[in-house]
């Protein structure tokens, strides 16, 4: 059994607002410390200095596939956040419902908040094979596919290394959740076999982002064991 997810639901976002009832519930992750997409997660909690408690999943063993941990992640995968009686899956959902429960690194207005949601599907498509490159090749994965993942993982690169020529962050002036999500994969580029310097601007954007309070590298921001974070 998980520790501290009896009775949690999985429900939709979009119902979330307007709920007074998890105010001082705790942010509780479910995550692995290889993991990208938990990652960010934390790296939100560290950056907005917010307490958060953290459940180990252990992967390797296919805890992520047991019907304790999928009945607060029907996807089976890691991140997963509980929040009172809610739990919310996949990374780029969870910074956004963290945004708004905690004011911090969202969209200011409507037109913002748009601009975030574009930004965070865009990431997860063309800058998807940064993280695949890094999974064949950490956890060896089949060598065949490289070639392929090597090339567009370049060509995504190239096209964000583009977007941030002239800019400090992604969006707007300041750090937001769109840096958040896309900051794991390029933290830990070498691991996925590319180097930093082919993408200048690229490189620029990610020492802002570590220059920022609260900042550490992934496998000392996530805990290897359950933890009050
Ligand atoms: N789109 C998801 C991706 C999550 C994901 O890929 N999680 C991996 C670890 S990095 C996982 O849990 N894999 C275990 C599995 O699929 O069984 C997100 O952003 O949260």
């Amino acid at each position: 059994m998980l520790p501290g997810n009896a009775g949690h639901r999985a429900i939709p976002v979009s119902t979330l607002q307007g709920d007074k009832s998890i105010v001082t519930a705790p942010f509780i992750l479910y995550g692995n410390v290889n993991s990208q997409p938990a990652t960010r997660i934390a790296l939100f909690f560290r950056l907005g200095g917010i307490p958060f408690q953290y459940r180990h999943v252990d992967l390797r063993n296919g805890q992520q596939k047991s019907p304790e941990y999928q009945a607060i992640n029907r996807f089976g995968r890691v991140p997963t956040l509980v929040h009172g009686d809610r739990s919310v899956s996949e990374s780029s959902v969870i910074l956004t419902y963290l945004a708004e429960q905690t004011g911090q690194f969202g969209g200011r207005d409507d037109v913002e908040k748009i601009r975030l949601a574009e930004w965070l599907s865009w990431l997860a498509d063309v800058l998807l094979p940064v993280q695949r490159a890094r999974a064949v090749r950490k956890f060896n994965g089949d060598a065949n596919a490289l070639p392929w993942i090597d090339a567009s993982a370049a060509s995504g690169l190239k096209l964000f290394d583009q977007h941030l020529a002239g800019r400090g962050f992604i969006e707007g002036d300041r750090l937001t959740i769109a840096d958040i999500f896309a900051f794991p994969w390029i933290d830990l580029l070498t691991e996925s076999g590319i180097d930093a310097k082919d993408y200048p601007n690229v490189q620029a954007w990610a020492d802002r982002v570590r220059a920022q309070p609260g900042y550490k590298p992934q496998y000392e921001l996530m805990p290897q064991a359950d933890a009050e974070c």
